[in-house]
């Protein structure tokens, strides 16, 4: 086994807290001398930061988003047994005067790799992302040819990769768009004209404020989900009154445990048990849309609010866990997800989504689905409303109860699911959580 080696930002000049904006390496990676492992950017220049030895990747000590200058931990490595001493760090490059453009970059010189210390208490921070990881971490492409991919909202694990040692190069990138518009697959929301740019200045005092990267990348992502799937949303309820008296029952076993159970909980197990009977909704088209790919696990995303933008981590095999299990782990991503520890691994691999709005408020709302998903469900606040209890006469006041309701709204891509489908997945959640025992069958 080689030694171990902790690569930092190397001298970069003047620039200090610039933001990462790729990690294009993870654990387990192989990688030769120069290969980039992180890209940063400031405003005036995107830098790569190649790999000074070869080795493998053992763990990532940086997250996307986060600020970072000279002497930051970048990633920790094994060096292969034949490695080169690391090259002396040299003088700073400053950026020359023309590369002062937004788009400009550079390459700094390679970091200096130094023997790991060991860990000081808590784990490194991981690689974070957005709503889906288009970043093509792990995929070999200069700052330019990930930029031009960003732009076109293209995924670099997508495309081919015609460059020297499997690098992608901008031509990749073009023919993958140009296969992609031939075949259909980018025909929705081509033609979409775009917002004219008005000065808003001209009415009142105003400021710009940048937004977070997360924030970015969702931005793109849920334009490329509402624009290439036709949604729909059909709104239903659960009464979950039982449900809610069972869950008070266990509030001091929760309490016991460190946890606090609240009813979206119960609706991921309840998910995953309709998620078995209807197939459909945890497909995805295949490429071309001649086909479904039926996914045979129960990995659920879950929308979590953090203040730079919405994540989805994902909590996997939903079916095998116990309503506690479900809830320590939801707990677990949640808080990392708001201090953006959570990896891109953390982010990927859903089969449907779960976004609940239900500890805020609201009555119903159309969530968007996290395609190529084909359907999320959306839960907004549980309401105590009067329901009739079915006895003989409608209008007399006995003959209602009241209920706690819960608001279901569920969206859908009219291309996989037809509308009778999805009134029979809430109807079938809704019998589910209003009689809670069904999960025990
Ligand atoms: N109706 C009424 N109360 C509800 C509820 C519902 N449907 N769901 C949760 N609650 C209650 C909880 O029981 C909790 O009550 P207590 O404080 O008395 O224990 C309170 O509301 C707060 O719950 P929570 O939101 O912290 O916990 P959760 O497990 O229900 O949800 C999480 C966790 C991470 C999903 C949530 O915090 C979150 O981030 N939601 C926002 C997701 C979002 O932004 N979606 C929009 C995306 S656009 O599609």
């Amino acid at each position: 086994m080689g030694s171990e080696s902790l690569i930092r930002v190397p001298d970069i000049g003047d620039f200090e807290d610039v933001e990462v904006v790729e990690i294009m390496v993870g654990p387990g990676d192989e990688v030769q001398v120069e290969d980039p492992l992180v890209s940063i950017e400031s405003d005036k220049a995107t830098m790569e930061i190649p790999a000074p030895v070869a080795g493998r990747v053992l763990e990532i000590r940086v997250s996307l988003g986060e600020s970072v200058s000279e002497g930051s931990a970048l990633v920790l490595m094994e060096c292969s047994e034949d490695a080169e001493a690391a090259p002396e760090p040299k003088k700073p490059v400053p950026p020359p005067a023309e590369e002062s453009r937004p788009d400009a970059r550079e390459t700094p010189r390679p970091p200096a790799a130094e023997p790991a210390r060991p860990a000081s208490g808590g784990s490194a921070p991981e690689a974070g992302a957005g709503l889906a990881d288009s970043a093509g971490q792990g995929v070999h492409a200069s700052p330019g040819v990930r930029r031009y991919a960003r732009q076109l909202g293209v995924d670099l694990r997508e495309t081919g990769a015609s460059g020297p040692r499997g690098r992608v190069l901008e031509s990749d990138i073009t023919q993958h768009v140009h296969q992609a518009m031939s075949s259909g697959e980018m025909g929705r929301g081509g033609g979409v004209p775009p917002v004219p740019a008005v000065d808003f200045s001209r009415f009142g005092p105003v400021r710009e404020e940048r937004l977070a990267k997360i924030r970015r990348v969702s931005a793109q992502n849920l334009s490329r989900s509402w624009l290439n799937a036709p949604h729909v949303t059909q709104h239903d309820e659960a009464d979950i009154t039982e449900l809610e008296d069972f869950r008070r029952s266990c509030k001091e076993e929760a309490i016991r445990r460190g946890l606090k159970l609240s009813p979206l909980h119960f609706v991921l197990k309840a998910v995953a048990r309709v998620l078995a009977e209807f197939p459909d909704f945890r497909s995805s088209l295949a490429p071309g849309g001649e086909s479904l790919v039926v996914k045979e696990y129960f990995h659920l995303g879950v929308a979590v609010d953090t203040e730079n933008g919405l994540v989805v981590p994902v909590i996997r095999d939903v079916d095998r866990k116990s309503i506690f299990e479900l809830a320590a782990e939801l707990a677990d991503l949640a808080e990392r997800a708001r201090a953006r520890r959570l990896g891109p691994g953390d982010m990927q691999g859903a089969c449907f989504s779960i976004s609940s709005l239900g500890g805020i408020g609201g009555t119903a709302f159309t969530p968007i689905v996290n395609v190529p998903e084909v359907a999320i469900l959306g839960l907004s606040k549980l309401q105590v409303l009067p329901r009739w209890s079915g006895g003989s006469d409608p209008g007399a006041a006995e003959d209602f109860r009241a209920r706690a309701i819960l608001p279901l709204s569920l969206s859908y891509d009219h291309r996989v699911i037809d509308g009778a489908a999805a009134a029979r997945f809430t109807s079938r959640l809704g019998r589910i959580l209003d009689r809670p025992g069904y999960l025990l069958l």
